[in-house]
Order: C-alpha cells, then sequence, then structure tokens
C-alpha cells in the first residue's frame, strides 16, 4: 500500500473510473450537488459531473471499477433537508455495495456532515485551507463553514486538519477546546473519513474556490498527504468538495488527480464494511 502511495513521484498516468455494477465496485460515488449556504456566486452543485467528466475521460486500461450511484436531489437553498436525504443515499448505497469504499463528489463542505453522520468514522482527517469550526455562519447553524464544528459535537472521532492557514479568532479557539490536531500523527484510529476542500491547495493551483487563502501547499505535497492517509489507514469514505468552477480546467484537474490518487492509495481492500 505504501507503494501505490509513493506514484506520484513519478509522471502521474491518470486512472480512469470504470462503471460496473455494485457487487464489481471497488468504490461508490455519490454526487452531492448542494451550494446552498455558501453565499455569493457559489457553482459547487456543478463539480460532480465535472469531476466525473475529468475521471471518465482518463483512458486507460486498467481503469478503477466504481459505480455511480448517481447524485442525490438537493434542496437549492437549506441544508438540513440535503443533508438527511444525503445520509439515506449513503446508507443504501454501502448496503449495495459493501465492500466499496465510499466517494462522496461535493458540492460544498457542509456535504461531508452527512457523510460522517452515516459512516461515522473513528476519525475524521480534513485537508482545507479553512478549519470549519465556527459555531454560526451567516446566521446558520449548518454551513460551509460550521461542518466540522457540528460533526465534533455529535461524535468522538479523533479530528485532524491539514493544510489550514485561515484561522481566526473564535475558530483557533475552537481548534484547542475540541483538540483537533493539525499534524497527521503515524496512526490514526480506524475507519478514517478523508475529506478534501479543493481549496486546501494553493490558488495558483486551484483557482475555481470560494475562499482562496494563499501560501497552500501545492498538488503533488496534497497528494503526498492523500496517499499517506488512505494508504495507511482503513477508510471509512473519501470526498472531494468545494470545486467551483464553470467547466474543464485546473481547478478540476487537480480534484480528479487527488480523488485518483485517493483510490489508487486506498487500493481494492479500502471498504470496511
Ligand atoms: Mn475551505
Amino acid at each position: 500500500m505504501r507503494e501505490a502511495a509513493q506514484t506520484q513521484d513519478e509522471p502521474t498516468q491518470p486512472t480512469s473510473w470504470q462503471r460496473v455494477p455494485p457487487a464489481d465496485a471497488d468504490a461508490l460515488v455519490v454526487g452531492a450537488p448542494f451550494d446552498g449556504t455558501s453565499g455569493g456566486r457559489p457553482r459547487q452543485a456543478r463539480a460532480p459531473d465535472l469531476l466525473r467528466s475529468a475521471l471518465e475521460l482518463a483512458e486507460t486500461d486498467d481503469g478503477a471499477p466504481v459505480w455511480d450511484a448517481g447524485d442525490v436531489l438537493v434542496d437549492p437553498i437549506e441544508p438540513e433537508p440535503t443533508l438527511a436525504r444525503l445520509e439515506a443515499t449513503i446508507e443504501r448505497a454501502c448496503a449495495q455495495a459493501p465492500s466499496a469504499l465510499p466517494v462522496v463528489l461535493g458540492g460544498e463542505h457542509t456535504v461531508s456532515l452527512a457523510a460522517v453522520r452515516a459512516l461515522q468514522p473513528a476519525s475524521i482527517v480534513s485537508l482545507d485551507a479553512h478549519p470549519d469550526l465556527w459555531d454560526d455562519q451567516h446566521g446558520r447553524s449548518i454551513a460551509q463553514g460550521t461542518w466540522l464544528r457540528r460533526a465534533c459535537e455529535r461524535s468522538d472521532a479523533e479530528v485532524v486538519v491539514l493544510g489550514a492557514r485561515a484561522a481566526r479568532g473564535a475558530e483557533t479557539e475552537a481548534m484547542e477546546e475540541l483538540g483537533v490536531r493539525t499534524e497527521l500523527p503515524a496512526k490514526l484510529p480506524e475507519p478514517v473519513y478523508l475529506t478534501v476542500d479543493i481549496d486546501v491547495l494553493d490558488p495558483q493551483q486551484a483557482p475555481g474556490v470560494v475562499w482562496p487563502e494563499p501560501d497552500g501547499p501545492g498538488l503533488d505535497e496534497v497528494a503526498e498527504l492523500v496517499g499517506a492517509v488512505a494508504g495507511d489507514h482503513e477508510l471509512a469514505g473519501v470526498d472531494l468538495v468545494e470545486v467551483n468552477a464553470a467547466g474543464p480546467g485546473p481547478t478540476v484537474d487537480a480534484a480528479a488527480h487527488l480523488l485518483q490518487q485517493a483510490l489508487a492509495a486506498a487500493g481494492g481492500d479500502a471498504g470496511t464494511r
């Protein structure tokens, strides 16, 4: 498994996603095209299909066998009904493909809350420029910037946030209060849920985000982290969120690369149920 995590040192040969029936899948995909709490002019709802296209266009002979369970029906504004449906959809999909690794395609980061509710991991690793530990965001308890705090409140999971460089005020205090770690320990309680907010990357490599933060790590560095988490741990699930792009381009390509990295590192034995 460690070998798979190190393959990004070689020129990347993208692994395409081959659609297969649930019983044959190494991974199951659920799209969550929700951007209702993002404000501004969000476009994260387009991301699941952009990511599917990027992953399926990579033509290789030995693609990862993936069952695509489709997109969950979202409420365009309200997170609660969307999260409830997403949680139920993930549970149903896991029952249909019990040996497949659940992969959620966001959508804004709020969708990760539904995934951790459904999958109940022992650890959560969040790669994100932002800790997302606000108690309240524009009057909302459940939102893009609060989801991890809500997840912490409902679970004893070990939480690690990597790449965060935009913590402010109460968020910094919350990290200490909640015991959130900022470095990856050698071993985490398993299974681990890995969530990748594409804004963890430096904006030069992923410009299509809602809240760009300068001085972020590059794609190789983040791919290495993804490989370490996915290669060294039993995974409960993976998501890729916050791609805010009008169409194909560098941000979508970077996100697809990180998803490929996660699946390659997890290998065929990623499912834990
Ligand atoms: Mn973020």
